[in-house]
C-alpha cells in the first residue's frame, strides 16, 4: 500500500485523490493541504483523509505521508517537488513540472543528487489508447519515417487570469510533451506566431497563437492553440510520415443520424476527455513506485516542455525562430 499525500485540493486534485481511493487499491490518501484550508478539509471530510494541512511544507514533513501528489497551481509546482525529492520522498507533479527551465534544472540536480528517479510528471496524454497507439505504429517503422506533426488543442474558454503566455505553459504544454515523445526526438527552434484573433478573444490574451517547431531530425510540427474555442474540447493529431498518415481518434460516442444530418457530441471538459489516460497514468505510478521506481514522464521530460515552452514565449513578437537548447542530460534519464 502507498501511503499518499496530496497537495492542492481544486478540481484536478480532488479527481485524482478519489481515483486513488476509489480506482486503485494499491493506494491510499492519508494527508491533503491546501492553501484554502477550507478547501483540504471538506475534502479531507468527504474521503475520510487523516491528516489535513494548511501548507504543502507541513504535508511533505509528514512522517506518514511515503508518496505525493502536486496538484497546486502551475506556479507552486517546483517549490513542493523540490522538498519533496530533499526529503527523498516520490513525487507525481501534474504539468507543468514548473514555470521555467530554470527551475527544472534545480529539480534535475537534486533528483540526480539522489541518484534515482523520484519524479514523475503529469503529461497523462502518454496513456491514451490513442497517442499510445500511434506511438506504437510509428516506432515498429512500418511508416517508415514521420516528416511532420499537424496539431490543434482548442478549449472552450478560460477563468479569469488567464494570460497569453499560459496558452504555451498550462495549454500547449502537452504537445510540448507530447510531439518529442511521438517522434522521439528532440526540439531544434520554436517560434509562436499571433495570427488573425477570434472574436471571442476579448479578454485580453492571444487567442489563437500558432506554435512552430522543428526537430533535431529535421520534422516539423504545427500546433493551432485556442484556448477560447466557445464549441468544445478539441484535441486533434495528425503525424505525416513517409508511407502514410496517422490520425488521434476522437473519443468514442454514437453517431446520431437524423434530420439529413450525421453528427456526434464533442466534449466540453479535459478531464472528462483524457480520463481513462489519468486512471491508467496514476495506477502505474502507483505500482511502479511500490516496485521501486516510477517509469512515466521524468523530470527531465519536464525540463524539455519547458525549454520549449520557455524559447516560445520569448520568441512572441520576433516572427523568428528561437533555438532551443537543453543542458546535458543527466545518466539518470538515459
Ligand atoms: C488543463 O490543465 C489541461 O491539462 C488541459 O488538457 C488543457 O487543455 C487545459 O487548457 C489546461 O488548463
Amino acid at each position: 500500500m502507498l501511503k499518499i499525500g496530496v497537495i492542492g485540493c481544486g478540481a484536478i486534485g480532488k479527481e485524482h485523490i478519489r481515483r486513488l481511493m476509489h480506482l486503485i487499491p494499491e493506494a491510499q490518501v492519508v494527508a491533503c493541504a491546501d492553501y484554502f484550508y477550507e478547501a483540504a478539509q471538506k475534502t479531507a471530510e468527504l474521503y475520510g483523509i487523516t491528516h489535513v494541512f494548511k501548507t504543502g511544507e507541513e504535508l511533505i514533513d509528514c512522517p506518514e505521508v511515503e508518496a505525493i501528489v502536486i496538484t497546486s497551481s502551475d506556479a507552486s509546482h517546483a517549490q513542493y517537488v523540490l522538498p519533496a525529492v530533499k526529503a527523498g520522498k516520490q513525487v507525481f507533479c501534474e504539468k507543468p513540472l514548473a514555470q521555467s527551465a530554470a527551475d527544472c534544472e534545480e529539480i534535475i540536480r537534486e533528483e540526480v543528487k539522489h541518484g534515482q528517479r523520484l519524479v514523475q510528471v503529469g503529461f497523462m496524454r502518454r496513456y491514451d489508447p490513442g497517442y499510445a497507439e500511434m506511438k506504437r505504429i510509428i516506432d515498429s517503422g512500418e511508416l517508415g519515417e514521420p516528416l511532420m506533426i499537424h496539431a490543434c488543442h482548442r478549449n472552450v474558454s478560460q477563468g479569469e487570469g488567464f494570460q497569453t503566455e499560459m496558452g504555451i505553459t498550462n495549454v500547449a504544454i502537452h504537445e510540448l510533451d507530447i510531439c518529442r515523445w511521438l517522434l522521439n526526438d528532440e526540439y531544434k527552434n520554436a517560434q509562436v506566431l499571433k495570427v488573425k484573433q477570434s472574436a471571442l478573444s476579448n479578454k485580453g490574451y492571444d487567442n489563437p497563437q500558432i506554435v512552430l517547431l522543428e526537430t533535431m531530425n529535421g520534422s516539423r510540427i504545427d500546433v493551432e492553440v485556442q484556448v477560447a474555442d466557445g464549441y468544445g474540447y478539441d484535441i486533434q493529431c495528425q503525424v505525416v510520415c513517409e508511407k502514410g498518415t496517422l490520425n488521434l481518434p476522437d473519443p468514442a460516442s454514437v453517431v446520431k443520424r437524423s434530420c439529413a444530418s450525421s453528427s456526434f457530441p464533442i466534449m466540453t471538459d479535459w478531464a472528462q476527455r483524457f480520463i481513462s489516460a489519468y486512471d491508467i497514468e496514476l495506477k502505474d505510478w502507483v505500482l511502479n513506485v511500490l516496485n521501486g521506481a516510477p517509469k512515466g514522464p521524468s523530470a527531465w521530460d519536464g525540463y524539455a516542455a519547458c525549454v520549449a515552452a520557455d524559447v516560445l514565449n520569448q520568441s512572441r513578437g520576433t516572427e523568428q525562430f528561437l533555438p532551443v537548447s537543453m543542458m546535458d542530460k543527466p545518466e539518470l534519464y538515459k
